[in-house]
Parts: C-alpha cells; sequence; structure tokens
C-alpha cells in the first residue's frame, strides 16, 4: 500500500476497524459518505443497494484505491463448473480444459471430487446457478439476462486466454470488459494488489467496477485511501455488503467477517424496525454475540458497539402529513423527529438486547443481570439521517433541509467513532 501513502498517524497506537454491519438497503454507504464528508463509497440511488465487496477505508494523505483479487483457481472452478453444462453440445470440453489446467488448480479441483465443482450437471443446480450468475456479472456487467452458457463459456476461455470451444459474437463493450479482466490475470496469480490513483484515467469508473461492477466478484478485500480527518488517528471503516446479499456473486455469504476482538468494532445500522432475524442470528453466533452473554463476564470481547437507526426521516414525513390531513396542529418536523428519536432509542436499545442475549432474565445470576444492566447501559444508539445531512451541507434552498446539523445524527457517531479510535488497541509492548 506504499504506494498509496498509507500513513495512520503514527501517535495512535494502531488501527481500530469498524465494521458497519446491517440489511442491504438499510442506509450503510450513504452514512459513511455523510461520516466522511466525501463520496467514498457507491450508495445505492433508484436501483437500490449496491456494495458488493467489503471495501476498507483507511486514512492516506493520497487518495485512490487497491484491490486485492481473488486467486485465477476462482475463474478456472467457473469455467469448469460451466464446462459440464455445456458437455452435451460441445463433447470433450471439460477434459480438454482440465488438461489445460495447472497441475496445482486441478489437483484443487480433483480433491473435491465429493463436493459441488465435479459433481454432474442437473446433480448440484446450485453450483452452476451461482457459476452462471458471476461469469454473466464478469462479461455482461450484470448478473441475469438470457446469455446461453455456452456464451459464458466461451467468454471465460477468452478471459483465461484459451482458445473458445464454440465461436460465438461478443459486442465490444463485452470484449472490452473481457480484455480488462484478462489483463488483471497477472495480479491475481502473484496476489499483487491492484492500484489506482485519483486522478488518473478512468478512476471513477474503475472505482465502481470493482466495488459494485463487472469486476466485483473477483475482489477478496478493496481499499480505499482518502485524507478524511476522522481517519486519522488510525478509524478503518469497513462497509460490509449488505445482509440479503446473503450470498452474492462470489458465493460469499453475509457477513464475510465480523468483528471478534481487540482493535475492532462494531456499528449495526437498522430502520426502527430493529434487526431483521437473519442478522441478529448470524450475531449471536459471532463473537459478538458473546458482547451479551452475561453469564459468561470473564469471556466478555472487548468490543466496542454502536447501533444505528435510519430512515426516521421517512416516518417523520409520514406521520408529518397524517396529522395535518387529520387537521391537527402539528410542530414542526424537527420536533416530530426529536420525538421519535427519544423514543426509539430506549426501545431499540431493549429489542436488540432481546434479541441477541443468551439467556431470559430468569437464569440470569445477580452477577449477571448486573453485567447486563451495565452493557445496556454502555451501548451508544445514534439515529441518523444521511439524507438530511447531505442537505443541510449542500444548503441548497430549492432543497431545505428540516433538520439541524446535530439532529441529522451524523456529529454524534463520528464523534463516537472518534472515542473508539483514540482510546482503541494498545500499542504492543
Ligand atoms: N429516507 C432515507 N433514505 C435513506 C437513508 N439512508 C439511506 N437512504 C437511501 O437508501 C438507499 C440505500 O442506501 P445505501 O446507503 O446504499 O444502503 P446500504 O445498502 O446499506 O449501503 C439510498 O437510496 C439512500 O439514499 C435515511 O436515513 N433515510
Ligand atoms: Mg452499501
Amino acid at each position: 500500500m506504499d504506494g498509496l501513502g498509507a500513513d495512520p498517524d503514527p501517535s495512535a497506537g494502531g488501527e481500530t476497524v469498524v465494521s458497519f454491519l446491517g440489511t442491504a438497503g438499510v442506509g450503510k454507504s450513504s452514512l459513511i459518505n455523510a461520516l466522511l464528508a466525501v463520496q467514498a463509497v457507491q450508495a445505492g440511488g433508484e436501483g437500490g443497494p449496491v456494495t458488493a465487496a467489503p471495501v476498507h477505508l483507511r486514512y492516506g494523505c493520497r487518495s485512490g484505491f487497491a484491490a486485492t483479487y481473488r486467486p485465477p483457481s476462482f475463474l478456472w472452478r467457473m469455467t469448469h463448473a460451466l464446462c459440464r453444462l455445456v458437455e452435451p453440445v460441445c463433447p470433450g470440453v471439460s477434459t480438454r480444459l482440465l488438461a489445460r489446467m495447472r497441475p496445482e488448480v486441478r489437483a484443487e479441483l480433483e480433491r473435491e471430487e465429493t463436493g459441488v465443482w465435479s459433481a454432474p450437471a442437473g446433480v448440484s443446480p446450485g453450483v452452476h446457478a451461482w457459476a452462471e450468475r458471476v461469469a454473466r456479472r464478469l462479461i455482461f456487467g450484470r448478473p441475469w439476462g438470457v446469455e446461453s452458457p455456452a456464451q459464458l463459456l466461451s467468454g471465460l476461455h477468452r478471459i483465461l486466454g484459451l482458445p473458445e470451444p464454440l465461436p460465438v459474437g461478443f459486442g465490444l463493450q463485452e470484449l472490452a470488459r473481457m480484455a480488462h479482466i484478462r489483463s488483471l490475470i497477472p495480479y491475481m496469480e502473484e496476489a499483487r494488489p491492484y492500484q489506482v490513483q485519483e486522478g488518473a484515467p478512468d478512476f471513477d469508473a474503475e472505482y465502481a467496477a470493482h466495488q459494485c461492477g463487472h469486476l466485483a466478484p473477483l475482489v477478496m478485500v478493496l481499499t480505499r485511501q482518502l485524507p478524511a480527518p476522522l481517519l486519522k488517528s488510525g478509524l478503518v471503516i469497513v462497509d460490509q455488503p449488505g445482509l440479503g446479499i446473503a450470498e452474492d456473486d462470489a458465493g460469499r455469504s453475509f457477513p464475510t467477517t465480523l468483528p471478534s476482538g481487540r482493535g475492532q468494532a462494531a456499528v449495526l445500522v437498522m430502520d426502527h424496525r430493529g434487526v431483521p432475524d437473519a442478522l441478529s442470528g448470524a450475531l449471536r453466533t459471532s463473537p459478538l454475540g458473546r458482547l451479551f452473554d452475561a453469564t459468561d463476564a470473564a469471556n466478555r470481547p472487548d468490543i466496542p458497539l454502536s447501533l444505528v437507526v435510519t430512515r426516521v426521516d421517512d416516518l417523520v414525513h409520514e406521520e408529518y402529513a397524517r396529522r395535518r390531513d387529520l387537521g391537527e396542529v402539528v410542530p414542526s418536523k424537527r420536533a416530530v423527529f426529536r420525538a421519535h428519536v427519544e423514543r426509539l432509542k430506549p426501545l431499540l436499545r431493549e429489542t436488540l438486547f432481546r434479541q441477541l442475549t443468551h439467556h431470559h432474565a430468569a437464569d440470569l445470576t445477580r452477577d449477571g443481570t448486573t453485567v447486563r444492566r451495565r452493557l445496556r447501559r454502555s451501548v451508544d444508539v445514534h439515529v441518523v439521517s444521511a439524507p438530511e445531512f447531505g442537505r443541510v451541507h449542500r444548503a441548497d434552498a430549492r432543497d431545505r433541509p428540516f433538520l439541524e446539523l446535530e439532529d441529522t445524527g451524523v456529529p454524534g457517531l463520528a464523534a463516537w467513532l472518534a472515542g473508539i479510535s483514540c482510546h482503541g488497541p494498545e500499542s504492543p509492548t
């Protein structure tokens, strides 16, 4: 990362990695952009949630990104899976592919002989559907479409630099994407990060392609470096792909990584309905879940946790309109928002504790109850509105905000983050 100038302030004892976790579309990326006051990650527009690979945001005096890719065996596996589908119209295609594989990749696939990778077509539809979806995303830039497996297989052969098994035509855009991926294979082979600095031609397009476009399935870790003051003390923000992209194009299942101990922290992002069951289930069985295990205080991990509630502004607009329609004298939207914040904070804290606590209150010893009470107090709740934060900043008369900067919750969360990063990891002695 030297080329990009990754240089957390040496006066800080190290990095504090804080993961933003939550359902897809709940507002994680928008919130991160508000916190950093730049467009650091792509947030969903009309098309819904977009984050496909985890993006690590860290301090760097020069702005840029670096991608670490999956090994080339990822492409070979996908190609192998598609061969099985195409075998009936192109006999021998699998054998020819295996013969061209590097011995270690071939051995890897053969070791998994009993696994899904080598299952005959029809036996394990999951892997073929996955391979089709990913190949389509790589070649056509989207996971859905009508292209035949034979066409996808030809594209993958092109990417790998192999003769195409069947003659297939491609458009210019597809050819450009395939050539682009082919040019990245050396980085995959050498596990060398691919780095681009802001200001380079096509920086935005390249970053978007890695984050949520045709390259996203190949990315293992995407690191964005920025000279953002909040990150200066060594805070690393991780924008995790949301739950709901439960199995993404790379076959990853959420959560990719969860904080597990020293130097790590978590921000759980939810709307006013609280944490969905699937997320609380994943959290309960993770090291984070031990935070809530009041019977085992000794093994409680040291993970600062904050709860963030989004989309309360939507509730406010609805309630405002409803009360006005009923002919009530309605206080300002800001007052309605504040009332919601007061109501939601304790409610959500309680809900989350109930969802994540391992034991019923009746099972707790007195010590356990005390621990639980202390924990409950120690979890911060922030009600935020990234869209309102944006409006305050734009100061656009036609798009007037209804909140003051402080009410948007963004400065409060930024202060919490600054606090955990300076009291974060202890420097090694
Ligand atoms: N009304 C409202 N919309 C929001 C809020 N936060 C995010 N959004 C919108 O929700 C959509 C998804 O947001 P995004 O940040 O991409 O969600 P992510 O998938 O969790 O990263 C975008 O269109 C945002 O503008 C919020 O607090 N209130
Ligand atoms: Mg996102």
